[in-house]
């Protein structure tokens, strides 16, 4: 495991992002907002009409550009229907410093009997396959459902972590990154990161 730390004002050290090596490839836990990084593809924490929101979804429509990503997912939805939680699509990252997106949903959490940790195992899965369908090299997630889907953090984390182990051992893509937005989100990721990986 790497770290690599910052200075604010000389007297503060963070570490804001953190490496393990997994089989030939890389998962990288950072914090940062992820539509300012650049990857071969971002993950989208999308609904299941495409339609935008807040959040992930509506920061990645702002910086990509409302009117193209909008249209994009619409063509999708009119070709395919709604997009059942778990699953994923692709459309172009246009104004955006990564090249792709890759949208999935993740689960509503309700009381964890609803097949909530099931859903958002597959939400990672089924982009990671679509990543490697696509050649992708690297992807960078945020934490599904972990904003106004309501997934307890923790839990998330394990499962999330634990599913892109998985897929770097089956060399699916070369490097994973999962940006966390807050300071406390990071940490967290980081506690668990060092329990699953
Ligand atoms: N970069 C990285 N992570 C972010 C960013 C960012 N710029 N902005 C927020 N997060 P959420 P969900 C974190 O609510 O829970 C939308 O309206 C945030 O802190 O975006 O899957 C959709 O349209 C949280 O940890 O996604 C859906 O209707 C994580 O991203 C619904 O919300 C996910 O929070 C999806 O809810």
């Amino acid at each position: 495991m790497d770290g690599l730390a910052f200075a604010a004002c000389g007297l503060i050290f963070r570490t804001i992002m953190q490496t393990w090596n997994i089989s030939t490839g890389r998962l990288v836990i950072r914090q940062g907002d992820i539509t300012t990084l650049a990857f071969d593809a971002i993950v989208n924490a999308a609904n299941t009409r495409l339609a935008g929101g807040g959040g992930v979804d509506g920061a990645i429509h702002q910086t990509a550009g409302i009117v193209e990503l909008q249209t994009a997912c619409q063509n999708i939805i009119k070709k395919n229907g709604t997009l059942p939680t778990g699953m994923a699509v692709i459309t172009p990252g246009f104004g955006l410093p990564s090249h792709s997106i890759i949208h999935t949903v993740g689960p509503i959490w309700r009381d964890g009997k609803n097949d909530e940790p099931a859903k958002l195992g597959s939400a990672y899965a089924h982009s990671l396959k679509l990543a490697q369908a696509h050649a992708i090299g690297t992807i960078a997630f945020p934490a599904i459902s972990c904003g106004a889907y309501g997934y307890p953090v923790e839990d998330a984390a394990r499962i999330a972590l634990s599913t892109l182990k998985q897929g770097l051992e089956a060399n699916m893509v070369r490097e994973i990154s999962m940006v966390l937005h807050d300071d406390a989100a990071y940490d967290t990721w980081i506690a668990i990161a060092e329990e699953v990986l």
